[in-house]
């Protein structure tokens, strides 16, 4: 067997077969929703559609969307479509905004779930050899658990770190003899810088890391890679939809293919809501098509990528999204354009910046204010004051070229930006204490 599939039935399955499994898995979650979830029944009946009426997968476009307000409105328990005594274990996404979503899972959906996950392992060449550091956070965040789980399951021996404390995650990596990694990719930016700092970054026995929660550049992959010496793979999900497992990468590692045995991927315009054609970006939507506990239907991610259904070379059928270039509501308008945090990582590293960064928006005078703050690195941070304001000049123009818009740009010391243990935060957006 090719060491790259967990479960190569569904995963090489052909595109026609899987086709069929999904209609019968949606026919069975929409029945299912319809008779036990109140908001859904009451959505498919304002729009006339009855779960009868789902006859070929296009007729997905006839049920109603999910959004985030959809889950708190019903908070806590409101879209869970089986008895509260068939669920075993409750997650929660914070949110920077608003009252935090539940979501939870019976014995079967952490079964699935651990399945998801030692797919995404195992296409990224982690095994039973393996020891694996979690360092995603565990607790009501699915990224601990949900990685643990499925790291248990291929086998390997796990690590539950959790995050925090990055010097002793040194240790541990060092004493415990740490093979892969599991972070985001901002702190694991973090972790190299440390691990270079003490001195051991080439002493590690890591030789892959599993990354994601967070957008994140290819440039940073470069970074990232190249200070840890290891291969780095990108992983993709949202707690409403499962958590991390949704989509990962293979070794082509061109798109993260999408588990669509057990979701549905729809690439939609996010302001007409029609779909968009392949290749096109829009709004990432799914519906999930196993999900006992917490089934989502047209779930809108607010997430904005693409979708290739081209065949893959690793042999896996499952179409492939882009990473995501961000979310809707991570894009900011300054002065009518359009800027995502991505942008301005890429142009950071390919200048020899580290991507540590923060984006400060705000109004002045009825006017956008827009600013980035750049660490400078150890080799460059004794430049004149003449040499840094050319520094800030070239940073500037790079920006102006790439997004139209030239932010002022702040040198500052070297590691002084706050560093994440989490998800990195990289705006602040001071505008809408104005409003
Ligand atoms: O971040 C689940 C997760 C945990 C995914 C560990 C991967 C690894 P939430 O906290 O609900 O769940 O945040 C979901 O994070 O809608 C995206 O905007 C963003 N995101 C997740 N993975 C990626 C990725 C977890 N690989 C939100 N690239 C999603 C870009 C990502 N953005």
């Amino acid at each position: 067997m090719n060491r790259n599939y967990w479960q190569p039935g569904y995963e090489t399955m052909p595109r026609e077969e899987l086709r069929e499994l999904q209609l019968a898995r949606l026919r069975d979650t929409v029945a299912r929703v319809y008779a036990k979830v109140p908001i859904y029944r009451e959505r498919m009946d304002k729009a006339g559609v009855r779960p009868e009426d789902i006859r070929t997968l296009d007729d997905i476009r006839r049920l109603p969307f999910t959004v985030k307000q959809d889950l708190r409105d019903t908070y806590p328990y409101g879209m869970f479509a089986c008895d509260m005594t068939d669920v075993v274990r409750l997650h929660a996404s914070s949110g920077t905004t608003g009252k935090q979503i539940v979501v939870g899972y019976t014995k079967r959906d952490l079964e699935v779930w651990d399945n998801l996950i030692a797919r995404q392992l195992v296409a990224a060449g982690v095994g039973s050899d393996d020891f694996i550091h979690v360092a995603f956070g565990y607790g009501l965040f699915t990224g601990g658990f949900g990685l643990h789980g499925g790291a248990q399951l291929v086998g390997a021996t796990v690590i539950p770190v959790s995050t925090g404390n990055t010097a002793r995650q040194l240790t541990i990596m060092q004493d415990f003899g740490s093979t892969a990694i599991c972070a985001t990719p901002s702190y694991a930016l973090y972790l190299a810088e440390e691990a270079e700092k003490a001195g051991i970054a080439d002493k590690l026995k890591l030789r892959v890391g599993i990354f994601g929660a967070e957008p994140w550049t290819e440039e940073m992959r470069r970074q990232i890679e190249a200070r840890l010496h290891i291969k780095a793979f990108d992983i993709y999900g949202l707690t409403e939809v499962m958590g991390p497992g949704v989509s990962y990468e293979c070794s082509d590692q061109k798109g993260m293919h999408v588990s669509e045995d057990h979701f549905i991927i729809e690439i939609i315009d996010p302001d007409t809501g029609e779909p968009v054609p392949d290749g096109t970006p829009g709004e990432i939507v799914f519906t999930s098509l196993t999900k006992k506990a917490f089934p989502v239907i047209r779930y809108r991610t607010r997430d904005i990528g693409t979708v290739n259904r081209e065949p893959c070379p690793c042999g896996r059928t499952f179409a492939r999204m882009s990473k995501p270039k961000g979310r809707t509501d991570d894009m900011l308008i300054i002065r009518g354009v359009n800027v995502f945090p991505s942008q301005i990582e890429t142009v950071l590293i390919n200048l020899g910046y580290p991507p540590n960064y923060q984006i400060i928006v705000d109004r002045v005078n009825s006017l956008d204010t827009f600013e980035v703050k750049v660490e400078l690195t150890d080799d460059n941070f004794d430049d004149s004051v003449a040499a840094l304001a050319r520094k800030e000049r070239t940073i500037t123009e790079a920006m102006r070229s790439l997004l139209g818009i030239g932010p002022k740009i702040t040198l500052v010391n070297p590691r002084s930006l706050t560093r994440s243990e989490g998800k990195a935060v990289r705006v602040i957006d001071r505008r809408k204490l104005h409003d």
